[in-house]
Parts: C-alpha cells; sequence; structure tokens
C-alpha cells in the first residue's frame, strides 16, 4: 500500500514498467544528482533589492518579473567558472550513480542550444557554451548516467506555456500547440544530440491530458528505447514514480520510485538559504529511502559562475565517504524483512536473498542487538565498518535473533550489520 499522500496518483509507475529489465540500473543505482541551474542562479533569491520568498528558481513567478525583464539577465549569464568534470567528479565520489540537470525549467530559459528558440544558454549569453554538451560528454567518461529535467507544462517565458498570467492572457494560450510545436521537439532534440539519455525528468503535470503524456513517453521511447520517462509526465504513464519533493513515504512502496530532495531549502541557488540538512540526516534519508525501495535524488544548485555551493560539496563528500564504506547495504539491494522499526532500517541484497543488512541508527547501550521476525535463523553476522569481517555471536531466544555487538556504536550515524540467514 501506497501511504496516502507521499506519490500523487498522477506520478505514480506505469504497472508494466514494474518489471521492465529496462529500469535495472536504476534499481541498482539508488543515489543520483539533481541539478538545477538556470538565469535565477544571478538574482539568487533577491529582486530589486528585495529578498523574495520561497525556492529560488520561482524568483520570476513570486515577483511577477515581466518576461522582458528577466530576458535581460540572460546577458550577464557567464558561468566560467563552470567545469563539467569537477561537477561530475562531486557525484561519483558522492557515490551517486546518475545525474539529472535542468535543460529547461519553468522560466523557460533553455540551457541547452536549441532551434526553437534564441532564449538559450548558446545564442543569449556571454558564454555562449553548451554545458549540456559538456556535461554528457564528462558522464560518459566518468560512467555516471546522464539525464534531463524538462518542465513540460509550465514555461512562463512561451506566450503559450502554463504559469505565466502577467504577460499573457490565458485564456488566449494554445497549450496543444505548445505541447506539439514546442516540447515535443525540444525533447527531440535532447534525445539526438547529446548521446545517451537515461533519464527525461518532466515536473508539474497540472493540465496535461492522457493523450499528451502518452504521446510524449512514446516520443521519448521510439527515440531513445532505453531511456527512463520520470511519474511526472503525469496520468500515471511514467516508467517509475515520483514522490512529492522532500517527502519520504511512511512505509514501503512496492513500485520502483524516486524522491527529489533538497540538501536547504531551495533548488536553484540562493545566496542567503544556509540551512543545510546535517550529514547524519542525509545518510539517514538516503538509507530509509532505499530500505523502503526508492531512490534519492539529492539537489545542488550551483551559482552564476558554475560553483557547486561549498556546504553542498562538503556533505556530498560525506556521504561519499560513508558509501565507500557501507555501499553494500545500499546499491543494488531491496528492502529488508524487518520494516516500520524506529531504530533500524534493514536492506537484502538484490543478488542473494540469504544477506541481510542492519542498518542501526540507535545502537543499544548494551551492544545487544535484538531482532524479532525474520524468515528464518540466523547463521552468523559481522559489521561492515569490520575488515577482517569478525564474527559477532549470534544467538536465538524466544523467537528473537540475538546479536551481541559492541557496548560503542561503531558508526553513530548508521552501523550496519551483516547478517547471513541460515
Ligand atoms: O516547481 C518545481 C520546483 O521548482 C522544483 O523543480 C521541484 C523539484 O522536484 N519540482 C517542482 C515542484 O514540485
Amino acid at each position: 500500500m501506497v501511504e496516502e499522500g507521499a506519490i500523487r496518483t498522477e506520478a505514480m509507475q506505469r504497472p508494466d514498467a514494474r518489471t521492465d529489465p529496462r529500469l535495472n540500473w536504476f534499481r541498482a543505482a539508488k543515489f543520483g544528482m539533481f541539478i538545477h541551474w538556470g538565469l535565477y542562479a544571478i538574482p539568487a533569491g533577491v529582486w530589486k533589492g528585495r529578498q523574495i520568498p520561497g525556492i529560488g528558481e520561482w524568483i520570476m513567478y513570486r515577483a511577477r518579473i515581466p518576461v522582458a525583464e528577466y530576458e535581460q539577465l540572460a546577458r550577464q549569464f557567464n558561468p566560467v567558472k563552470f567545469d563539467a568534470a569537477e561537477w561530475v567528479s562531486l557525484a561519483r565520489r558522492a557515490g551517486q550513480k546518475y545525474l539529472v540537470i535542468t535543460a529547461k525549467h519553468h522560466d523557460g530559459f533553455c540551457m541547452f542550444k536549441t532551434a526553437l528558440t534564441s532564449y538559450n544558454i548558446v545564442d543569449a549569453t556571454p558564454f555562449g557554451r553548451d554545458p549540456m554538451k559538456e556535461l554528457a560528454a564528462e558522464c560518459q567518461k566518468q560512467g555516471i548516467r546522464f539525464g534531463f529535467y524538462y518542465s513540460q507544462t509550465q514555461d512562463w517565458h512561451h506566450p503559450d506555456g502554463d504559469g505565466n498570467d502577467w504577460d499573457y492572457d490565458p485564456a488566449k494560450k494554445d497549450f496543444a500547440g505548445y505541447i506539439e510545436n514546442y516540447v515535443k521537439p525540444q525533447v527531440r532534440e535532447l534525445l539526438t544530440n547529446y548521446g545517451p539519455i537515461a533519464i527525461i525528468w518532466f515536473d508539474t503535470p497540472r493540465r496535461i491530458t492522457v493523450e499528451q503524456s502518452r504521446s510524449l513517453v512514446e516520443l521519448v521511447h521510439q527515440l531513445q528505447p532505453d531511456c527512463l520517462v520520470n511519474g511526472r509526465i503525469g496520468n500515471g504513464l511514467g516508467d517509475y514514480a515520483e514522490a512529492r519533493d522532500n517527502r519520504i513515504p511512511d512505509s514501503l512502496v512496492d513500485m520502483d520510485w524516486e524522491v527529489p530532495a533538497t540538501i536547504n531549502d531551495t533548488w536553484g541557488y540562493k545566496s542567503y538559504d544556509q540551512n543545510w540538512k546535517p550529514v547524519e540526516e542525509l545518510i539517514r534519508k538516503l538509507v530509509d529511502i532505499v530500505s523502503k525501495g526508492g531512490n534519492y535524488l539529492l539537489n545542488v544548485g550551483p551559482t552564476a559562475e558554475g560553483i557547486i555551493p561549498q556546504p553542498s560539496v562538503e556533505r556530498l563528500l560525506a556521504i561519499g565517504d560513508w558509501l565507500r564504506v557501507n555501499g553494500e547495504s545500499v546499491y543494488n539491494t531491496r528492502p529488508g524483512p524487518l520494516q516500520g522499526l524506529e531504530w533500524c532500517r534493514t536492506t537484502v541484497s538484490a543478488t542473494d536473498p540469504s544477506t541481510v543488512y542492519v542498518h542501526i541508527f540507535d545502537w543499544p547501550h548494551d551492544g545487544l542487538i535484538r531482532l524479532v521476525g525474520l524468515p528464518r535463523p540466523a547463521a552468523g553476522a559481522y559489521l561492515l565498518v569490520d575488515p577482517a569481517r569478525t564474527a559477532l555471536p549470534v544467538t536465538h531466544q524466544d523467537g528473537a535473533v540475538l546479536i551481541h555487538g559492541p557496548a560503542q556504536a561503531p558508526d553513530p550515524i548508521d552501523a550496519v550489520l551483516v547478517l547471513k540467514l541460515a
């Protein structure tokens, strides 16, 4: 059962995709990097001296900035410090297996070269480069799967896109024409000009019709059969389900799904958002999500210069350090046999069902770990942090498995116990 609310019905997985082998890499990957990068990084949350509340990439909407004014930002966009190799290397060192970046967000500015409008990073900025080309090539080189975020309904720059009612009269919008003559040709460009694309990440489906969602999914699959479409294509037609932003379901979800999430409180860069989540919280969220069958798509919002904020870098590297020791209990696992416990999470190897990983968030003071409800008795146990794999004493008592660990928590964030079932 899906917890009411964590995943909207419209963003759920198409049932026949549940067993589709094209998703196998996604099922093993667990952790990806989301990048929100666009013109909004220039105002960075401040417009005409006023701090605009809300998420940074929504500044045009929240401050009702006229198209003619917002457009001018393009002339200043010159992210000379952008280095695709560095960004991809950060994702790799963080243990992230895929990367999804905003090709076009709701503001309508295209961060890729497109023939459909000159309002794009190559033609409208002094920068003049296509960062998507550079990132696609780097991802290939460093073994990270590459995907595009594309806002298919909202476009505050295009007269027929959704959302902008301060420049354009909503009653006069030709939304169907915008999907056919603008969105589809751009999706075609993205899937033709950048090599293999792992995911097209649509967002805010809103009024998109079943027919429109379906034809977009078909277009993607026709151009690149292996490319996945996320749940926010709408109408329950995605290859996998998309949870709401920063929302982790309460219990295990029997679908392929993902949680898009922020490290602070914004997606696009905001100069004054310093509400960074601690490493402990991020690692536990990753483990919590994976233990319920999902993936964690964790966002960074680079600056207008092309720099990923240092607090994000530090946290990602710390997660990477943790994963280098404990990755076996995360990648290519499935939800474990014990669910709904406060103090621990469990995962199980996808290739060996007798290997269960017990992720202990609250280590017991006496070091005695008591597990009730395992499907079979335990044959042995060791700590994943222990390279020697020293066997811990295991006993059975009244249907419980008791593992006698050290009194001191081997890892205060998440100490992973490897349990071999008989
Ligand atoms: O409106 C967007 C928002 O700006 C951001 O891109 C997030 C990421 O999941 N999606 C939408 C809100 O759900």
